[in-house]
């Protein structure tokens, strides 16, 4: 594992134009990635340091540091690069049609992530699934690079960390963990301002979106699964956005009993997003896989296209045959 960190390393410091880049919708770790990295490598004072967002980046995020830095595809100056970045992305087409071509350009592609369903498309792979989050990964090489972090780099490290591990409640969240969020905070990390932006700034829209949510809260006669979905037609009732039910996922796994908790997310008519969550043994990232998604063993999802009703039967379905399998296996 060191020497690939020493490889991405060797890349960044011999090389002068970088195409930064990381998943559609960007969650907390994709963006605190890209800019933890991209500040870091802006800071050793190369030509071209690019960071593009296949998608905009959600309000949520904007407080932090550099966010003015990342633009949108449409906006990219050149259209070669001596290195391509990819953060937190299982294959390529996570970062969408455009900046896939544009990468499949780049002399080096770097591909750096924690998904155990990561296809190891880069000419170099830093892939860790030990990682809590691709934030966490970043830290490593930016200490096998020894440069200087400083609290802007860190804040965002720590905001893609604890996005990753629900502020360090997830199971994903081990030892090294504490101990890279310690490194960050040492370093200037803005704890208070992050928990107040992350945690702390609900609209009253996603709470009362949340309510009407609840209100769809099922679960499965064994009590092992649970589910609830945000609909377009809630959305279109409140003037809500998708990213308004961030975190939703967590109420149907929180209850006593239940194994996986699934959330559907209506995006169009007919565009399905299924989040997986599971407690103790199923592996969700197998169970996504079935539906072409992926992810990690306790945290998944995957796209699915079809009405909403079947959408879900097929989802429940599949979620208890895997669940049988599992228990009898075990
Ligand atoms: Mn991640």
């Amino acid at each position: 594992m060191k020497s690939h960190h020493k490889e991405a390393a060797n890349t960044f410091w011999k090389n002068n134009e970088f195409l930064i880049t990381s998943h559609l919708h960007p969650d907390g770790d994709a963006v605190g990635s890209l800019l933890g990295l991209g500040l870091a490598l802006k800071s050793l004072g190369k030509r071209v340091v690019e960071l593009i967002s296949p998608h905009p980046i959600s309000e949520h995020y904007q407080f932090l540091p550099g966010s003015e830095f990342i633009q949108l595809p449409g906006n990219l100056t050149k259209q070669r690069f001596d290195v391509g970045i990819v953060l937190d992305c299982t294959e390529l087409n996570r970062a969408g049609k455009e900046l896939e071509k544009i990468l499949r350009n780049c002399e080096n592609v770097v591909n750096i992530d924690h998904h155990i369903s990561n296809k190891n498309f880069g000419n170099v792979n830093i892939v860790d699934p030990g990682a809590a989050a691709t934030g966490e990964v970043i830290v490593d090489i930016l200490k096998e690079m020894e440069i200087q972090i400083t609290p802007d780099v860190a804040t965002n490290l720590y905001v893609a960390l604890i996005t990753d591990t629900g502020s360090f409640q997830y199971q994903n969240t081990t030892p090294k963990s504490y101990r890279t969020a310690a490194f960050l905070l040492e370093h200037g990390a803005a704890q208070g301002q992050i928990q107040q932006f992350l945690n702390e700034h609900r609209s009253l829209t996603s709470l009362r979106l949340l309510e009407k949510s609840l209100g769809t809260l099922s679960i499965s006669e064994n009590g092992l699964t649970a589910w609830m979905t945000v609909s377009q037609k809630f959305l279109h009732e409140l003037g809500g956005k998708i990213e308004d039910c961030e975190g939703f996922i967590n109420y149907p796994k929180s209850l006593v009993g239940v194994e996986v908790g699934i959330l559907f997310k209506e995006l169009n008519n007919n565009e399905i997003k299924v989040g997986f969550r599971s407690k103790n043994f199923l592996d969700v990232n197998q169970l996504a896989a079935c539906f072409g998604g992926g992810g990690h063993e306790r945290a998944a999802g995957c796209t699915i296209w079809g009405p909403l009703k079947e959408v879900e039967r097929k989802v429940i379905q599949t979620t208890e045959k895997f669940l049988t399998q599992s228990r009898k296996g075990k």
